[in-house]
């Protein structure tokens, strides 16, 4: 007889161990008593317009066509390629961690409430010049091509898409870094009224994530605005998120609305919340396993069986040469 073992993304949410296992009893205690503590705390950083994208039920009205909807498909950059089906499309945009919307992993539906036009994006910091930029701009500025990456959660669930983007490395041309910089802090929105989960004020909002500049300038960093052949949506970091594909998926960071360059390295949302579990680096690999989960296996979204994880989530080629001089630094969290 056979036996099905559902696999593990596919179970209910409380079986899974999301990364926020680590909330101690209090802050629980405190949600519960207080749904919506912290309410209002924090100054959006959209005030105003989304006033009235907030009609009736809460939702915002379908947005009319994404400005740059003519740019899509772009043209696919073949150099990138994995062995493995592309993950449906159905799934990669209804299964997602976006926690600003809440730690379960549906919150496609909430996730609608973000205001994603106007949209600026900050460049400051060590740059010759700071400045503020309109995303439809700045997108047109860029040349667009689509890449099929690997994507792999530390939770251990995978997904292989086709994102639309351009690289790293153009973003950092235009922002003109000055020759100090070492690393680029990358900045969520902050917008407590619509981002549900921004209201439990014991995480450290906004998310932020980091990389040196010398990862950023790899070729495999990549900057997303679509997914699939069409602009990205909210639940998956429109309008404009990163993918790392050789690291950990917490790098990859949603809904950028700022790149700070800086000597020093910057902390993280997770950093912050759980330092002996995520560190800055969080290269992917099999035989480093996280302090409560084994890495070994991975779990690709829509599939029922496990599959080996690879070094470096398969990348080693294009990046590994990044890290052979950090001796002892804890490169795999
Ligand atoms: N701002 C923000 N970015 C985020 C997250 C988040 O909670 N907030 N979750 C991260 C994690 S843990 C993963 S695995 C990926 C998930 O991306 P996806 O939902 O598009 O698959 O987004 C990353 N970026
Ligand atoms: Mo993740």
């Amino acid at each position: 007889m056979q036996i099905h073992h559902k696999p593990r993304w596919a179970l209910p949410e409380r079986e899974v161990t999301p990364e926020a296992v680590f909330r101690n009893r209090r802050a629980l205690l405190k949600a519960a008593g207080f749904g919506i503590l912290g309410a209002g705390i924090a100054a959006p950083a959209q005030a105003g317009f989304f006033d009235n994208l907030l009609g009736a039920g809460g939702a915002k009205p379908d947005a009319e066509v994404d400005p740059t909807a003519d740019l899509y498909p772009a043209p696919r950059n073949e150099a990138y390629q994995v062995m493995r089906p592309l993950t449906d499309e159905s799934l990669a945009t209804s299964y997602n961690n976006f926690y600003e919307f809440g730690t379960s992993k549906r919150i496609a539906a909430e996730s609608q409430k973000l205001p994603i036009r106007p949209w600026t994006v900050t460049f400051d910091g060590m740059v010759e010049e700071e400045k503020t930029v309109d995303i439809d701009s700045l997108i047109r500025q860029m040349t667009l091509e689509e890449r099929v990456y690997r994507h792999r959660c530390v939770e251990t669930w995978s997904m292989v898409v086709p994102w639309t983007g351009f690289p790293l490395a153009d973003l950092v041309a235009f922002a003109k870094p000055t020759s100090g910089a070492r690393y680029i802090r990358m900045e969520t929105f902050l917008n407590p009224d619509v981002a549900s989960g921004q209201r439990q004020s014991w995480y450290p909002w906004p998310y932020v994530e980091g990389v040196t500049m010398e990862e950023a300038m790899n070729p495999l960093a990549f900057m997303v605005t679509g997914l699939y052949g069409k602009p990205i949506e909210e639940q998956n970091g429109a309008p404009l998120r990163i993918a790392l594909p050789w690291k950990y998926g917490f790098k990859s960071v949603k809904s950028i609305v700022r790149f700070t360059f800086t000597d020093k390295q910057p902390s993280s949302f997770w950093m912050d919340i759980a330092p002996s579990e995520y560190g800055f680096w969080a290269n992917v690999n099999p035989e480093v396993p996280h302090p409560r989960w084994s890495q070994a296996m991975e779990e690709p979204l829509g599939g029922n069986d496990r599959i080996p994880t690879l070094l470096y989530n398969g990348y080693a080629e294009e990046v590994a040469g990044l890290y052979k001089d950090l001796g002892d630094q804890k490169i795999f969290f």
